[in-house]
């Protein structure tokens, strides 16, 4: 496949700023780029605003007062991308075999535009052919039907809603299976096996207003300016009140150092932007656990040097203070007991709210800083001066994304931010809580209405008492163990709400082998990609309205609605005229299948089908305190608060306690073998033009790269110490479990201010690198953003 555009590959300076003129130049090619008719420019007036759509691209909260436009240029582009006038139509599928198609890249599948009609694949003519939805609904369920329950997977892509989500999971376990795998479990399932353990929620606690009464932001691993640029604004206000931002990124993007607000014209006509980080440390990929460990053992060892010192009466507590025995912690002791302050840590709140704190401190001060540093690529003194800023603040704010999720470690990392906010009671008080950014628009709500394998996380007896079928017990399948059941033959069906699994998945070429052997694969989806064009025996294509769309049903236009970021729940009114009169609505979509497959189970689907608020009904019987006057309430602007304990101080542990959970280790023991100098740690990006798998363009404006993906980026040091120049091209090799050997080729070596030992390549061109059992222990969350790789010059170096 390729991966370039026409125009010739470069690779120039990254943007010092995020937004400005680019952003909004930016905003104008998109709408042309992707043949968005008259009438789009208009639809983004409705963009995320009360009684509008909510944006299908990230997750981002939605403010109860919005801007005149609530959008950014990655929302502008997933509208686009929605709402084109492209179609793959029927002449289309008629013009192309698959195996054609197999050759095509990712970016020139989708880019034919919106799927037009329900499709089953002719194995004579080797092409999606039309069918009849009820035919295709009746044989989808005759094939199921003949398919033990246990060997079936649904996976879901977090973008389907609420109402469908529901559906869809209750579909799957009457139909006898908890094989639930879906998007998060490669994102952000480090936070849902980690933050349950440390402060008993499983989603983040912050909320906006947070950002009003903050007056430190800790902004850990997370791309802003393309991932969620929303939050730019929140970020731009911070800074205009005063807020510390201190950053630990792998890279240094533009984003989290300085910003152009497109829509403040004082901004725009003197090209004047705000700063956003005041502190910014480059952390070795794989670094955070040693860097916040030295950040903690800072805090803890001043804490320490004010008791000895007699600066500070701790209540409750007359253990025998350690006598610190350095410097540093002296005098950040006495720059705390000089800003009038009893000590360094919250020992009120340590004693009422937590437990674990004496064996995490001990930790802390075990670890020497030599190694500390080495590990995390930070200074002992940058380490000690993110501290005494965090203890010189009253209300910090915890943001991180995938940088911490996804690694071996990934629960561990999350584990470290709890830490961080205990030590200083900074969790559940105006300003100071943890912000897990999630990714796609609704895939933390998809969780919270059932979407998960895990059957002790849904309430099984409700299910039972209201649709009179009893669920299976037995923990289903997520993403991972999708993958090896596909990879072993156990699984036979592969049903996909949305998505792109083939592509976001590791192991690619295993997987791409493993997929063709499924018996069936039922894609419901909007564009095509290449977990379509590669398929199993039985196959289909049925394509779906989106929800920027106009969803007509029998009792009119129907809403739909998601959960943010911050764990509040939206309205969402479909505003575009559909792509094409034969789509069906994914609710329609899982309503005809389930129909065609269930003998039991009393669930009203046609009634569901045809007015969405009694699905909501149905949700909010499942989940009554979650949910209450669900219908009633959906469009308040601002959203409905979803209950998370935690922000009030309740912690639902076992234990009832918020938990120190001190880390085995600072980093994880992987096999290397000999040669691990010449050895780098890559981590996977994206770009400022995708969204996933969905690659709007070939380029990065913020990282400098036009016309390829295929680049690597490196530190000029290790460029030099492993023998290339800027500009080679290279093949990258996994360095771990070398018994199979997985390599990609061809990607230009592009010089970047990345610490020394660490590499960076984009998702998913990279993805055939990773091995499926270089995850997280218990999470399962691949270790999309930590595998070490070697380098070697590659034969198409001498092309260019
Ligand atoms: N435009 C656009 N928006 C998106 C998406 C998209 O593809 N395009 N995807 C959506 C989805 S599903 C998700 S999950 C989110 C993802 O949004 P992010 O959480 O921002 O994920 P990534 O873009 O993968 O990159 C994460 C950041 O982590 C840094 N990093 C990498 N490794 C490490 C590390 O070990 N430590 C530290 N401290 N930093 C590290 C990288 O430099 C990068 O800045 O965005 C959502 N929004
Ligand atoms: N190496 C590496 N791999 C990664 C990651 C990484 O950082 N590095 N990130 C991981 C993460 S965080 C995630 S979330 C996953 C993403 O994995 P997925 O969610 O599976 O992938 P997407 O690219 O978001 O899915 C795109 C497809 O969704 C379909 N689609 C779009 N809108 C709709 C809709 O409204 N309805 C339906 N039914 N279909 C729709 C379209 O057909 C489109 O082609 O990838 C993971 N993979
Ligand atoms: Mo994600």
């Amino acid at each position: 496949m390729s991966a370039r555009s026409k125009h010739p590959p470069t690779i120039g300076e990254s943007t010092p700023a995020a937004g400005g003129w680019a952003a909004a130049r930016s905003l104008g090619e998109i709408l042309l780029r992707e043949h968005v008719p008259r009438s789009g420019p208009s639809l983004l007036s409705h963009h995320n605003k009360p009684d509008g759509y909510m944006c299908v691209s990230c997750a981002w909260a939605k403010p109860a007062k919005p801007h005149a436009m609530e959008f950014c240029e990655s929302g502008a582009k997933a509208t686009a991308w929605e709402v084109t006038s492209r179609r793959a139509d029927r002449a289309f599928f008629a013009a192309h075999t698959l195996h054609e198609l197999e050759q095509w890249s990712d970016h020139d599948l989708e880019e034919q535009g919106r799927l037009t009609h329900p499709m089953r694949w002719n194995r004579s003519t080797d092409k999606y052919e039309p069918v009849d939805w009820n035919d295709a609904f009746a044989d989808i369920g005759e094939a199921l039907r003949s398919i033990p329950p246990r060997e079936v997977d649904f996976y879901t892509s977090g973008r389907a809603s609420l109402e469908t989500s529901y559906m869809y999971q209750l579909f799957a376990r009457i139909f006898g299976s908890n094989n639930l795998p879906d998007s998060s479990n490669m994102c952000h399932e480090s936070s849902s096996v980690g933050l349950p353990e440390s402060i008993g929620a499983s989603v983040g606690t912050a909320i906006l207003s947070d950002f009003q009464n903050c007056d430190c932001i800790f902004y850990m691993a997370q791309n802003v300016a393309t991932s969620s640029p929303r939050m730019l604004h929140d970020l731009q206000d911070a800074v205009d009140r005063g807020v510390k931002i201190v950053t630990f990124n792998l890279l240094r993007e533009p984003g989290l150092e300085r910003f152009i607000n497109p829509q403040m014209p004082s901004q725009m006509l003197t090209g004047r932007s705000t700063p956003i980080s005041s502190e910014y440390y480059q952390v070795k990929n794989g670094g955070d656990i040693a860097a916040l460990f030295g950040v903690c053992k800072a805090l803890i060892e001043a804490d320490d040097a004010m008791k000895a010192l007699g600066m500070s009466k701790v209540s409750g507590s007359d253990a025998v203070p350690h006598k610190p025995d350095n410097a540093a912690a002296v005098a950040f002791a006495a720059s705390i007991a000089a800003a009038d302050k009893k000590h360094v840590l919250d020992h009120d709140f340590i004693n009422t709210h937590t437990s674990g704190f004496e064996e995490f401190a001990e930790a802390a001060r075990h670890y020497n800083w030599a190694e500390l540093e080495r590990v995390s690529g930070l200074t002992r003194e940058q380490m000690i001066q993110a501290a005494r800023t965090y203890a010189h603040s009253e209300a910090v704010l915890m943001i991180y994304g995938m940088g911490l999720t996804q690694h071996v470690m990934g629960v561990q990392n999350v584990h470290m931010v709890a830490n961080l906010a205990l030590l200083r009671g900074n969790i559940g008080k105006p300003g100071a809580n943890i912000c897990a950014v999630r990714g796609h628009s609704n895939v933390q709500g998809q969780r919270t209405v059932g979407i998960t394998e895990k059957p002790d996380l849904v309430p099984l007896d409700k299910l039972k008492e209201l649709y009179q079928f009893e669920s299976p017990q037995w923990e289903g399948r997520a993403t991972v163990d999708t993958c090896k059941a596909i990879m072993e033959g156990e699984a036979k069906a592969f049903v996909s709400l949305g998505g792109n699994f083939l592509r976001a998945v590791p192991e690619t070429e295993a997987m791409e082998e493993a997929w063709r052997k499924l018996r069936l694969t039922v894609q419901i989806a909007t564009k095509l990609n290449r977990s379509h064009v590669i398929h199993g025996e039985i196959a289909y294509l049925l394509p779906c309205l989106g929800r920027i769309e106009i969803d007509e049903q029998a009792s009119g236009p129907q809403a739909v609605s998601i959960e943010s970021s911050v764990a509040h729940f939206h309205g969402s009114r479909g505003k575009a005229k559909p792509a094409s009169e034969e789509l069906l609505s994914e609710p329609a979509i899982i309503a005809g299948i389930a129909k065609a497959t269930l003998a039991k189970g009393r669930v009203p689907w046609d009634e569901w089908v045809g007015d969405y608020s009694k699905i909501r009904d149905a949700i909010e019987a499942t989940y009554p305190e979650t949910f209450r006057d669900f219908n009633k309430r959906m469009f308040q602007p601002g959203g409905i608060p979803r209950p998370v304990p935690a922000r009030e101080r309740k912690w639902t542990t076992p234990n009832q306690k918020a938990n120190f959970i001190t880390p085995p280790r600072l980093f994880p023991e992987l096999d290397i073998g000999p040669g691990a100098t010449e050895v780098l740690n890559l981590a996977t990006l994206r770009s400022n033009d995708q969204f996933n798998t969905t690659i709007y363009g070939y380029g990065d404006r913020y990282r400098g790269v036009k016309g390829t993906r295929k680049v690597v980026f490196m530190n000029e040091e290790d460029i030099g110490r492993l023998g290339f120049k800027e500009g080679d091209f290279v093949d990258l090799t996994t360095a771990i479990d070398v018994a199979t050997t997985r390599r990609v080729t061809g990607f230009k070596i592009a010089r970047h201010a990345i610490p020394t030992g660490c590499c960076a390549a984009y998702y998913p061109e990279a993805n055939p690198l990773f091995p499926l059992a270089h995850h997280d222990a218990k999470a399962k969350t691949p270790s999309y953003k930590m595998l070490p790789v070697r380098l070697s010059l590659s034969a198409l170096s001498s092309r260019s």
